[in-house]
């Protein structure tokens, strides 16, 4: 199968974790794809559009050998999880999973809207959607102080609801680096202050050989555009062929 996914090994992706977990890295043929490139000009041509098998051209994005596609990070992550070949990471129905999922759901509005605000930054200061930013802060603040007394408590398991809350604090803590650019509330925010509990933990669970598979680490495959779509082709033509 294909995955479609962007490529920034500087954070943790859940869905790599997950799919690590559940048995199925070495069935994954990952596929760089690189959906910013075109709104930062980088890609004039939309070389790396992924829009034909997914009308939204957002990754994560799986592609079944039977040509099936699968998008939106959390259907990809329920997909490993009931193909399983080795351990779950949605627990039974009951309080753990709902604690799992409402983790997945906290963690996964962290990082998208962290990437809203990231994006905003590539724009000129003068033009930044403040409204954004000072609406947001709070709610980080609350979220994180949430998974700070969560973290106090422990887990029995390695769940979805972790592997989530890598990815949204892994991504928060490099950006200011990566993407070169200033909070204008937060400029040196540093998640750990004052989270014990969260900071330990997130030391521990980076050590997991699902973590450890691509977290800085670079990728070495094939990034190249011309790549990406012919994997999309590979994908449209197995979708032909269960067709008919
Ligand atoms: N809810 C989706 C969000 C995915 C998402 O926003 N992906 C971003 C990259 S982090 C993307 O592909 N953006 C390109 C675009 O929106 O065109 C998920 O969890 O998979």
């Amino acid at each position: 199968m294909k995955l479609f996914y962007s490529p920034f090994h500087t954070f943790v992706h859940k869905v790599l974790v997950t799919a690590h977990e559940c048995g199925h890295w070495d069935d994954l043929d990952r596929v760089a794809t690189f959906p910013f490139k075109n709104l930062l000009g980088e890609d004039q041509g939309d070389a790396y559009s992924i829009a034909a098998i997914n009308p939204l051209g957002k990754v994560p994005t799986l592609a079944l050998d039977s040509g099936q596609v699968i998008f939106g990070s959390q259907a990809v992550c329920e997909y490993f999880d009931a193909t399983s070949k080795a351990r779950r990471m949605y627990p039974e129905a009951g309080p753990k999973r709902w604690d799992a999922i409402t983790r997945l759901a906290m963690s996964d509005t962290i990082f998208e809207t962290t990437v809203q605000m990231v994006a905003e930054q590539w724009q000129e200061p003068k033009q930044w959607n403040m409204v954004l930013f000072e609406s947001v802060w709070p709610k980080f603040i609350r979220a994180l102080d949430k998974l700070e007394q969560d973290a106090a408590r422990g887990w029995d398991e390695f769940d979805v609801g972790q592997a989530a809350m890598l990815h949204a604090i892994s991504y928060l803590g490099f950006r200011a680096e990566f993407y070169e650019a200033k909070d204008p509330i937060h400029p040196n925010f540093k998640w750990r202050d004052g989270r014990p509990a969260l900071s330990d933990w997130y030391d521990e669970a980076i050590q997991r050989p699902s973590v450890q598979s691509h977290f800085e680490k670079d990728f070495t495959d094939d990034g190249s555009a011309a790549r990406c779509q012919q994997a999309v082709q590979d994908v449209l033509a197995r979708q032909k062929e269960h067709a008919s």
